[in-house]
């Protein structure tokens, strides 16, 4: 059966595309959504993204993850920097985690620099604008086939 990987997004990343170009770029979460659709379909894997604003609805999906995906990519937003119930709840899940940063969160302001998921990703990607996801899909692949 085909493996699918979560692409799990926090608070306000509904609006991407919408406002901050100058930060976020102008494609949306629908856009990410089929790039990262294509890229995992060459790859033999398949993906499902999804956005919340709401903490416990995050939690709750990386729960459902431990039973129906394979890894997980997590841009969870504002969420990096406060949300201990979010690393609590990745430490349950055994695949593969990878973090994605639209912004080079380093690059800007200091309480963006500490991130509670960096904990437990595999890796992390940021600055790298919505390619990010692409290439996070692609880096769940080479750890997937492990
Ligand atoms: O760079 C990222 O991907 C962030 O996770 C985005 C979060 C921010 O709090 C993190 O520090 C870094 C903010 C998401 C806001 O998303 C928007 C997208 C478009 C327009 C407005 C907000």
């Amino acid at each position: 059966m085909t493996q699918t990987i979560y692409i799990l997004n926090g608070p306000n990343l509904n609006l991407l595309g919408r406002r901050q170009p100058e930060i976020y770029g102008r494609e949306t979460l629908q856009d990410v959504e089929a790039t990262c659709a294509g890229v995992a379909s060459g790859l033999g894997l398949a993906v499902r993204l999804m956005q919340s604003n709401h903490e416990g609805q995050i939690v709750d999906w990386i729960h459902e993850a431990r039973e129906k995906a394979a890894a997980v990519v997590i841009n969870p937003g504002a969420l990096t920097h406060t949300s201990i119930a979010i690393l609590d709840a990745l430490n349950t899940f055994e695949g593969p985690v990878i973090e994605v940063h639209i912004s080079n969160i380093h690059k800007r302001e200091s309480f963006r620099h500490h991130s509670y998921v960096s904990l437990r990703a595999e890796g992390v990607i940021a600055g790298c604008g919505v390619e990010g996801y692409a290439l996070a899909v692609r880096r769940i692949a080479s750890l997937l086939a492990r």
